[in-house]
């Protein structure tokens, strides 16, 4: 990591920790489809738009609102970024994990990041259904640490934290995520090599979070919420707005979800 993107991290951190809170215990990641679901964490103590902290870049998408909410969740205190930065906007791999870093400065133990996925598996698969991320495969051709950082990623995904959520809704499954670049989607001869590969998941975000978040050391926890059957294992191409739509209707289950646990942190 370059020190500018550490001092813009700090800088960041610092001017948060003088809006809100002066420290943090966790931070949770809502990614598309998800930020409906920040709700049920409950008032924020304070809301902000990205954009008013150094180095976030605005939102690209719709369905990323870009704020930031400072919320007691239980006796934690939740640093919540509702949306993220994509490496499909083609900013680079720092404004992508800028806000894990900012999150890690602003002293979070703890990362939970969500996003909406494409299920490979629909025999076992439903629309809706939220699936913990197990293990990654990292095929963006894109990596966080540069330099000869080399970083151990034999549990990325904390085993404790899944099976803490499992504690709390039972019916959760596990699943390997694999990453691309995008901002297409998948062809199906791609799904037909991910399926084969041993991927269950597939999407464009949360990975080089995961590793920026295990650099300094935090545990992370990673949830998808299938919200449609990847290329060509479903009869119909695939929308922006569908995924939206997915995300909408799961809102109150993925909140409660994301409120308990992070209460038991
Ligand atoms: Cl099918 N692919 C990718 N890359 N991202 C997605 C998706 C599929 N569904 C939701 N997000």
């Amino acid at each position: 990591m370059s020190n500018d993107a550490f001092d813009l991290a700090r800088a960041a951190a610092d001017e948060l920790r003088s809006r809100s809170f002066d420290s943090f215990d966790v931070a949770l990641v809502m990614g598309s489809g998800w930020v409906p679901a920040a709700d049920a964490l409950g008032e924020p103590a304070a809301e902000l738009p990205v954009t008013e902290l150094p180095g976030f870049a605005p939102p690209a998408v719709e369905g990323h609102a870009g704020k930031i909410r400072a919320v007691r969740v239980g006796g934690a205190r939740a640093l919540v970024f509702l949306g993220r930065t994509h490496l499909y906007e083609g900013l680079g791999v720092d404004p992508v994990v800028h806000g894990v870093r900012t999150a890690l400065a602003a002293g979070v133990k703890t990362v939970v990041l969500t996003n909406a996925a494409g299920g490979l598996r629909p025999e076992r698969q439903k629309v809706g259904d939220p699936v913990l991320i197990s293990d990654h495969l990292n095929l963006t051709g894109a990596n966080p640490l540069t330099g000869a950082d080399f970083l151990d990623l034999t549990e990325v995904y904390s085993r404790r934290l899944r099976t803490l959520a499992r504690e709390i809704d039972p019916s959760l499954t596990e699943g390997v995520y694999t990453a691309f670049r995008g901002p297409t989607y998948e062809t199906p001869a791609e799904i037909r090599m991910l399926q084969t590969l041993g991927s269950d998941l597939v999407g464009m975000s949360t990975v080089l979070e995961a590793v920026a978040a295990r650099r300094g050391g935090a545990e992370v926890l990673g949830i998808s919420l299938v919200t449609n059957i990847a290329a060509g294992l479903s009869d119909r191409p695939l929308d922006h707005e569908e995924v939206l739509e997915a995300g909408r209707a799961s809102a109150a289950r993925m909140g409660d979800l994301l409120a308990t646990l992070t209460g038991k942190l």
